[in-house]
């Protein structure tokens, strides 16, 4: 069965919409495989984020990332790519429409509170760097 990777970033955590996020993820009837807070270590963060390693906006992303928890989740279902995305809301804050979570929540392209895996192959990539015991 299909898996995705949904971070609830340190912005989300800070603003107290853990439990909102959570919520939204088990409205929409997705199965939540596996669930942990933590804070991202340096090493883990740059092996997440490795494809925009030359980007200009590299540091600020590993320093927001790593700024404090996060809570990671392994969420499971047909599509779940493709479906958890599109409640994430796109990535530009003028993008992201109003009842995505970065539409309800952001307005700020870095610290727009959640990550999601874009793909099926960076889905496995991304949980393998998180979860030992997922597959
Ligand atoms: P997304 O898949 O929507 O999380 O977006 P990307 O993988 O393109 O970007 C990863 C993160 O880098 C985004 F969450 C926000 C940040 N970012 C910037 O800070 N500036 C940019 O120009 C693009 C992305």
């Amino acid at each position: 069965m299909e898996k995705t990777l949904l971070v609830i970033k340190p912005d989300a955590v800070e603003r107290k919409l853990i439990g909102d996020i959570i919520q939204r993820v088990e409205r929409k009837g997705l199965e939540i495989k596996a669930l942990k807070m933590e804070r991202i270590t340096l090493e883990k963060a740059e092996k997440h984020y490795e494809v925009h390693k030359e980007k200009e906006f590299y540091n600020d992303l590993i320093n927001f990332i790593t700024s404090g928890p996060v809570v990671l989740m392994v969420i499971e279902g047909e599509n779940c790519v493709q479906i958890v995305r599109q409640m994430a809301g796109s990535t530009s804050p003028l993008d992201a429409i109003p009842g995505s979570i970065r539409g309800d929540y952001s307005v700020d392209l870095l610290k727009n509170i959640v990550h999601t895996s874009d793909s099926v192959e960076s889905s496995r990539r991304e949980i393998k760097n998180f979860f030992r015991n997922v597959d």
